[in-house]
């Protein structure tokens, strides 16, 4: 393992300014987001669609430091033969790949679950390797609701992180270590702020039990945030102040990133809450995006699946894109989306 070269990529994924695009939706997500937008899931849809957003030049250039692919998309060629994989390294960008694979119930823990996918992963690491992935994607679902989650789920959950995190070191592969606490419940951000701080302190407990070097991986959490059902919603500045305190409590300073995911918020909230965090430095991590939905909502709606919208779709994502790089500096002011409008 070459640390300093795992530290340079991991460094690059969190650079000022930039964030990371999570396009990894799995064939039953993306089928999901398309059927929102009144577009059937096919492999070449799902292709054009990609291809739209790592051809928009200006947000990929400048705002996205890399793309999380899903296998069937690291495969891919565009349109015109060149790989999907290529076109992202020629705009600069780092490619990543989602190594899990999907979550199953966990025995004996009812309404629980544990993702798999650590079987012949280390086969697959090199696969992805050779095909340009130089960083991977793994993410462990923690549900928040009467009586969870049990301790068994977070320790096994974490454990499979750090066997995961620990394989794609070997591989010279940065991992991205995501335990996503779901905001979907009642629960108020206390308590979100209470199981966040136990699976993350279990997360690292396990990276250190299996040798994982902290200096070569990026850490993708939630925020300390109001499940979405709750009636008292935290504002902007509480879940910005709760989120560094969690942050600074539970994440070592050897991490040198941090990349959010949005998990449900609002386009616009995900990015006030990660420019009001920027507000809270000096930080001792690089702090930025890993959005799935809060950057790919606008530009699946402007483009709708017809090629004479491809053009209307990369604007919207380079909106989406150059917001939160403003808002990783802590420079983005709501004025800006106006504009925009
Ligand atoms: C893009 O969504 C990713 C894939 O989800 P599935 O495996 O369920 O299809 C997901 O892992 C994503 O990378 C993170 O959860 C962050 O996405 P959001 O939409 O929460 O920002």
């Amino acid at each position: 393992m070459n640390l300093t070269e795992l530290n340079r990529i991991a460094t690059a994924m969190v650079a000022p300014g930039k964030g990371i695009l999570a396009a990894d939706e799995s064939s039953g997500t993306i089928k999901k987001r398309f059927d929102a937008i009144g577009v059937e899931s096919t492999e070449e849809n799902r292709r054009d669609y990609r291809e739209m957003l790592f051809r928009s030049k200006d947000a990929m250039s400048q705002y996205i430091s890399g793309v999380i692919l899903y296998d069937e998309t690291i495969w891919q060629d565009a349109k015109d033969g060149t790989p999907l994989v290529k076109l992202i390294e020629q705009s600069g960008a780092i490619p990543g790949i989602k190594v899990d694979e999907g979550t199953q119930a966990l025995p004996m823990c009812p309404g629980e679950l544990v993702t798999v996918g650590l079987d012949k992963l280390a086969e697959r690491l090199k696969k992805y390797y050779e095909r340009g992935a130089r960083f991977a994607k793994w993410r462990a679902v923690i549900d928040i609701g009467g009586g969870i989650p049990s301790m068994t789920a977070i320790s096994v959950n974490a454990h499979a992180l750090a066997r995961y995190a620990a394989l794609c070191q070997a591989a010279q592969i940065v991992p991205i270590v995501e335990p996503e606490v779901l905001m979907d419940g009642d629960h108020d951000i206390e308590r979100c702020y209470e199981v966040t701080s136990r699976v993350l302190s279990k997360t690292f407990q396990e990276l250190r039990v299996q040798r994982v070097a902290l200096e070569g991986m990026v850490l993708k959490p939630n925020m300390a945030i109001s499940g979405k059902k709750c009636a008292k919603q935290a504002p902007v500045e509480e879940v910005a102040e709760k989120t560094i305190r969690l942050l600074k409590a539970c994440v070592p300073a050897a991490v040198p990133g941090i990349a959010f995911l949005s998990g449900g918020q609002s386009d616009e909230e995900a990015t006030a809450h990660l420019n009001a965090m920027h507000k809270l430095g000096p930080l001792p991590w690089g702090l930025t995006f890993s959005y799935g939905r809060a950057l790919q909502a606008a530009p699946q709606k402007a483009w709708s699946g017809k090629a004479e919208n491809v053009a209307a779709g990369q604007r919207a994502f380079s909106h989406r894109a150059q917001m939160n790089g403003l808002a990783s500096k802590g420079e983005w002011q709501s004025s800006l989306e106006k504009k925009a409008a």
